[in-house]
């Protein structure tokens, strides 16, 4: 079915792990007649979870597209992991949602997950409607988990509904907008309209001015009926809604139990009237800075927000159309890498059910099949349209481990199914380190880790375990030293000979010249893995042909990649060579070379060298009660506290930690705080390692030498 861009709602579902989402979503295409038997999530035959895997856990793992009519609109709903560990999912959908249903479990009340999901929101400017569910369970609370919800995120919360019974009795919802109670049969579905009983009357009367209050805050012309009336119009009031949920002036809280199927045709029949359609929402974001607003007349552009492979179809392609309308058999080109693509079939989507169609307009979702050479973060537009949609900012990995095969002829295997799941999933990095000799994946936290485990061996066959990753240490010095290097060898025929005068220094910016010697040619490096090395040429008298400058700087260079103590890289050292000898016949650039690394080595061990390790800032959201376990962990990781800060429930700390303790930090923090704890970490700097560290390095470097 085509609809017109004001009739699209695309909603996404977010929420921390087990408050409902997926059970949410199985209960409106229920509710709406899309399906018409409503599975479970322990039975493991809902919509959304619709993949092996993620049926044998009985949790989402990815996002997945469905959709319904709802009245007027085609709701598409985007329903999405709760666990941090998959928030490139999370980002993915966020992008393309006009609206954000967070789902809350009125059992436990604003949760991490929440307060984490939170930040996205306000970072994509998603205009946010809170949904308390599980208000049949015998323990919901929705008083404290409405009140936990306003004292976290403001008096912008304002709530819509409340149960007038909950738990067990739950089957009447007490509507302050529409100022009527809906009571629910035993089986859930469509309720029956009731007057407001007398003992509700004043708090209902109280919320629903609050409401018009709100409605008429955000524009001026309703400001002023409001003052006129002393009230609105009840559309008005829709109209005012409308504008305050968009712009975030309002977050509306609705109350339902998912799985009683109480309650969620009323929050379709929110978004029906007042979530706002991709023409209402601000127009989006370009990648050149400027912005758009959805066109269904403009020329055709679609953006790839997901990109999966299924056995025996191909790669599978997710995208939002920004302007214009996608008929099936148009021809499109990838603004990313200019190849032309055709788009052979469109579908629109119910998790693992897709239905093809002949067009979808502007601010609609769809799915498409085996593009050529598109991915994920892509536009592809008509000829002319010349325009680049704003990619996803993915987060930065918080974990990170070395991966082998049991076999090493395998190894050729893994690296191309990592490099498959890499294309499709933008939080996981593949790095092959030559400097460590590992492979090392990246990703978000150790469930991710395990689930591309899991994939490789289903899909791929090839196994791959997991192994302590190396660190990426650095080597580099701390005082001045100067070295007197021959190196001589005389077999046979021609010879070898070089003689070098090297000295080194810690290199900084803006350093003098070095202190005597007559500078001749100065070429300072960027060093590939940071840092610099500064090569000074001052040879006086000709003392080395300057022709056998570059080979000299190779040798040094070679020392820079593996460095003297433990074989890491070296950074910010100055080398300057300032005299040395030539033979008439046995000097070459090998001989160079060799003399060069044995001066660079020597020179080294005499300047107080130093090895640095990376520290890494880290930043831990939890709740009280695991603080003080989480605090004494982190004492045992070298970790220098930074800061703690309490934001209401929750407690953050900031902490600087060597990257060489955050080894399977990931399960260790879930594990510590019963998963009531999230972590991100960012690269901060290099710093010198202490002595005695230094001492255990270098001798685990000898041994696995002498190996
Ligand atoms: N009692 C009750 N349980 C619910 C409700 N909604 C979901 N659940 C249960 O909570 C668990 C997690 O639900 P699920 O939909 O997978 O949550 P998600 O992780 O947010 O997708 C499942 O066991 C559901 O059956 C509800 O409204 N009431
Ligand atoms: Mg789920």
């Amino acid at each position: 079915m085509s609809v017109e861009t004001k009739n699209i709602r695309n909603v996404v579902l977010l929420g921390h792990s087990g408050s409902g989402k997926t059970t949410l979503s199985e209960t409106m295409l229920f509710e709406s007649g899309a399906i018409n038997r409503m599975g479970s999530v322990e039975a493991g035959n809902t919509m959304s979870d619709y993949t092996n895997i993620e049926q044998e856990r009985g949790n989402s793992l990815f996002s997945s597209l469905m959709h319904v009519n709802w009245r007027d609109c085609k709701i598409n709903i985007l329903d999405t992991p709760g666990f941090d560990d998959f928030v490139g999912e999370v980002i993915c959908s966020l992008k393309v949602a006009d609206t954000a249903l967070m789902v809350l479990n009125s059992t436990s009340g604003v949760e991490v997950g929440t307060e984490i999901l939170w930040e996205y929101v306000t970072e994509f400017g998603t205009p946010t409607v809170f949904v308390i569910n599980q208000i049949d369970h015998e323990k919901s609370d929705f008083e404290a988990t409405l009140e936990q919800t306003i004292a976290r995120f403001g008096p912008k919360v304002l709530p819509i509904q409340y149960p007038y019974t909950q738990g067990a009795n739950f089957n009447s919802i007490i509507d302050a907008l529409r100022m009527v109670m809906y009571e629910f049969g035993p089986d859930g579905g469509k309720p029956v309209k009731k007057p407001i009983p007398d003992t509700e009357m004043a708090k209902a009367k109280e919320m629903h001015n609050a409401l018009v209050e709100a409605a008429a805050e955000n524009e001026e012309g309703l400001m002023e009926k409001y003052f006129d009336q002393g009230t609105l119009s009840e559309e008005d009031l829709t109209e005012g809604l409308r504008i305050a949920l968009a712009n975030q002036q309002i977050f509306p809280v609705f109350c339902c139990s998912a799985k009683q199927n109480k309650g969620s045709g009323r929050i379709m029949g929110f978004i029906n009237d007042i979530a706002p359609s991709p023409a209402d929402v601000p127009p989006y974001k370009l990648a050149n800075g400027s912005t758009k607003s959805y066109d269904s007349a403009a020329p055709t552009s679609i953006f790839i927000y997901k990109t999966i492979s299924e056995p025996q179809v191909g790669l599978v392609s997710y995208f939002k159309v920004y302007s214009g309308t996608l008929h099936t058999g148009d021809e499109l080109i990838n603004a990313n890498n200019s190849t032309a693509e055709r788009i052979n079939q469109i579908f629109e989507s119910k998790g693992k059910v897709r239905t093809s169609t002949e067009t979808l307009i502007a601010g609609d979702l769809g799915v498409t099949l085996k593009l050529k050479n598109s991915h994920t973060n892509e536009t592809l537009h008509a000829k002319g349209a010349d325009i680049v949609i704003e990619p996803i900012h993915f987060p930065e990995p918080r974990i990170r481990t070395a991966v082998v095969p049991p076999s090493k002829s395998d190894m050729e295997k893994l690296i191309k199914a990592l490099h498959q799941i890499e294309e499709e999933d933008p939080t996981l990095i593949v790095e092959q380190n030559s400097t460590l000799k590992q492979t090392i994946i990246h990703g978000q936290g150790q469930l991710h880790l395990d689930l591309i485990k899991y994939r490789i061996e289903k899909a791929f066959g090839v196994h791959m375990d997991f192994e302590r990753p190396r660190i990426p240490y650095r080597e580099t010095i701390t005082r001045v030293a100067n070295e007197v290097y021959r190196h001589k060898k005389q077999s046979g025929g021609a010879g070898q000979f070089g003689e070098v005068h090297m000295r080194i220094e810690p290199y900084y910016e803006g350093m003098p010249d070095p202190d005597g010697l007559t500078v001749r040619n100065v070429e300072i490096d960027d060093l590939d893995w940071g840092g610099k090395l500064a090569f000074y040429w001052c040879i006086v008298g000709g003392t080395i042909d300057a022709k056998y400058s570059s080979a000299i700087k190779k040798g040094i260079m070679q020392k820079m990649v593996e460095g003297p103590l433990t074989g890491s890289n070296c950074q910010d050292i100055r080398v300057s060579i300032y005299d040395g000898k030539m033979h008439p016949v046995d000097s070459n650039d090998m001989a160079f070379m060799l003399a060069s690394i044995g001066a660079f080595k020597a020179a080294f061990k005499n300047a107080g060298p130093q090895i640095l390790e990376p520290i890494y800032e880290v930043d831990i959201t939890c709740s009280d009660s695991v603080m003080g376990d989480i605090m004494g962990d982190l004492q045992s990781r070298r970790a220098l506290i930074m800061g703690m800060d309490s934001d209401g429930h929750y407690q953050k700390i900031k902490a600087r930690v060597p990257i060489a303790e955050m080894y399977q930090y990931s399960s260790t923090l879930r594990s510590l705080s019963q998963g009531k704890a999230k972590f991100t970490r960012k690269f901060a700097e290099y710093v010198p390692v202490t002595p005695d560290i230094q001492q255990r390095l270098i001798a685990e470097h000898q041994e696995e030498e002498e190996d």
